[in-house]
């Protein structure tokens, strides 16, 4: 289908960028069963027709919202092609934790740094090759409110349509893995409508909604390991938020200088 979605924090710019990208050619309606909006414009490029859907503004991927759960669940069953996570690029750190949980999900990600004017202006510099290498996921500077950088973008991400690539993960320590992996072994013998590694974690952190996912989905047999799997949750959500924190901190540090007023107010 050619699916390109528009994910990123509310005023990181997306909005601008899909009326950028789609001009008057998109049709606004809801999403099903709730009362957020979905924003769905088409684009043209090489002759090939691609679906832009701007999908609700989030800080974060859990199930805390409504707006959340759209975005989340559109990404893991609707399946993108390709996913633009449009970044404020005077906000690294805290726009990329909803990045950190676009790679868990183990979708394609790119990244469009936007509002690159305003970072400018601020004298924040953004190497961005190092940033990119760092994350493992392709990156692009853009100016979204003066269409800057969208053609680079596009053709990234329609790149990507057919090639693989890798993104970097999380290094959630030794203590998590083990517990993941036990998760896993656990979850064994059932089928989900989601990843596997993405439900670990994600029952790891006490995520309701899919904790009742996995009991729904649970096989007869063994409901006695989804007892003990929910025994397990939610011991770990501070220590992986933590986690996602370090691999953005040195992500981040490796490609970002900032003033040094702007430096001592970070930490
Ligand atoms: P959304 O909440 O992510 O949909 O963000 P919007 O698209 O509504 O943008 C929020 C504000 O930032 C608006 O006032 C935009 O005009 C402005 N904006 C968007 N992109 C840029 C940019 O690249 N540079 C600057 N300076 N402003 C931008
Ligand atoms: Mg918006
Ligand atoms: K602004």
């Amino acid at each position: 289908m050619n699916i390109i979605a528009l994910v990123g924090n509310p005023n990181s710019g997306k909005t601008t960028l899909f009326n950028a990208l789609t001009g008057s050619n998109q049709h606004v309606g809801n999403w099903p069963g709730v009362t957020v909006e979905k924003k769905e414009g088409k684009i043209k490029y090489n002759n090939n027709e691609y679906n832009v859907v701007d999908l609700p503004g989030t800080y974060s991927l859990g199930a805390y919202s409504e707006d959340e759960i759209v975005a989340r669940d559109y990404i893991l069953k609707g399946n993108p092609d390709i996913v633009i996570n449009v970044v404020d690029a005077t906000n690294l750190e805290r726009n990329l934790y909803l990045t950190t949980q676009l790679l868990e999900m183990g979708t394609k990600v790119v990244l469009a740094l936007n509002m690159m004017d305003e970072a400018k202006a601020k004298n924040i510099k953004i190497d961005l090759e190092a940033l990119s290498k760092n994350l493992g996921i392709p990156v692009v500077a853009t100016v979204a409110s003066k269409r800057e950088g969208l053609d680079g973008l596009l053709k990234k991400a329609i790149s990507y349509f057919d090639n693989d690539y890798s993104h970097k993960n999380i290094d959630y320590g030794e203590n998590i893995r083990r517990e993941l992996d036990h998760i896993k072994s656990l979850l064994n013998g059932s089928t989900f409508d989601y990843p596997t590694d993405w439900i670990a974690i994600k029952l790891l952190e006490g995520d309701q909604d899919v904790i009742s996912h996995v009991e729904k989905k649970t096989s007869s047999d063994l409901k006695n390991n989804f007892e003990q799997i929910k025994e397990l949750s939610s011991d770990f959500e501070f220590e992986i938020v933590d986690k996602r924190y370090n691999f953005i901190g040195t992500a981040v540090k490796c490609s970002v200088a900032r003033p040094m007023e702007d430096k001592e107010t970070f930490t």
